[in-house]
């Protein structure tokens, strides 16, 4: 989903020379693989969006394959980077590294200081060798390589697979299947309680760019060697709830929406401050509702097409 947002962005700002690589093409899990395709290709700028991500449910049951994949793209890609001299390189985490018990709205100081979310602590960890390994390398190699740390990501590309999916294209899904067939209950994960913020994937590419554009000098008067990532987001939460109520409006559902507290709630809340970006110059610009509008049009002009 973010990787081809990032295209799509890179193209209209008038870049040609693009080099991508789907899962068949370049399993980045592979070294030696990784290796071969930095030889061959001789990236100039890197964005490292490829992941292994998935909602609560995904991350909770299956969490070898979310640090494993995560572990060993990271570290390959990375390595691959600064051995092939890549000019610059943006890692892409998220915001789940922050302990779960953070102040809210959260700093990107607070990394490392407290006990992480266990629904998704593998993932986590994961994302936090990632900023690590950039990190690393650049205080020994003298790399120019940054990370980004995004809020809850949605849009057009995202995966409806209701036991993989985030919140937001289950409940789309849901709340359209229930509509077209009739149904009077849609069912809810967990309390309904926790707070989430929501960015749109455009804007994610758009924030992406502009950091990957900011000469060295600002990025390191903002930054410093041991903590080198920067927040993005909308400054913004909402309550699950609300949220359901609100694709429940956009999807036309007129039934009852029932919370099932079976299952997990994950992290109370998880705000990010993007005051760092804020003051970089950088802001989103594309409301929730109007997000959720575009991302059902999306859903629904291509469903034999998506993930599901
Ligand atoms: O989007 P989500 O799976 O990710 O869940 P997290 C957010 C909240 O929505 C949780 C609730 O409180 C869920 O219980 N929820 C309600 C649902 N109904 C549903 C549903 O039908 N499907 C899903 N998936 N959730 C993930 C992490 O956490 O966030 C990843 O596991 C990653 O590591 C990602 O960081 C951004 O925000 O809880």
């Amino acid at each position: 989903m973010v990787g081809s947002a990032i295209v799509r962005k890179l193209k209209s700002r008038g870049f040609r020379n693009i080099i991508v690589a789907n899962r068949e093409e370049l399993d980045l899990t592979n070294q030696t693989a990784v290796d071969d395709f930095f030889r061959r290709e001789r990236p100039q700028y890197v964005f490292l969006a490829a992941a292994r991500v998935g909602g609560i449910h995904a991350n909770n049951t299956r969490p070898a394959d979310f640090i494993y994949d995560n572990l060993m793209i990271e570290a390959n890609v990375i390595h691959a980077a600064h051995k092939h001299g890549v000019e610059r390189l943006l890692f892409l985490g998220s915001s789940c590294i922050y302990p779960r018990e953070a102040p809210q709205p959260m700093k990107e100081s607070v990394l490392l200081t407290g006990p992480l979310e266990p629904t998704n602590e593998p993932y986590a960890i994961a994302k936090i060798s990632g900023i690590k390994l950039c990190e690393s390398y650049n205080r020994q190699h003298g790399t120019d390589f940054r990370s980004v740390m995004p809020t809850n990501l949605y849009g057009p590309g995202d995966n409806f697979d209701l036991n993989a999916s985030h919140v937001i294209p289950a409940l789309i899904r849901k709340f359209h299947e229930a509509k077209v067939s009739g149904r009077k209950e849609v069912e809810v994960w967990g309390s309904g309680k926790p707070r989430r913020e929501f960015l749109h994937v455009d804007d994610m590419a758009d924030a992406c760019l502009f950091v990957m554009g900011l000469d060295a000098d600002t990025w390191q008067s903002h930054t410093s060697p041991m903590c080198s990532h920067i927040n993005i987001g909308t400054g913004k939460d909402i309550t699950i709830g609300e949220l359901a109520r609100m694709i429940s409006d956009v999807v036309g559902f007129e039934g009852s929406i029932i919370q099932d507290p079976t299952k997990p709630d994950g992290a109370p809340r998880k705000l990010l401050d993007v005051s760092l970006l804020d003051k970089l110059g950088w802001k989103a610009i594309i409301g929730l509702g109007e997000g959720l509008e575009q991302t059902y049009r999306w859903f629904e002009e291509n469903r034999d097409n998506i993930r599901q």
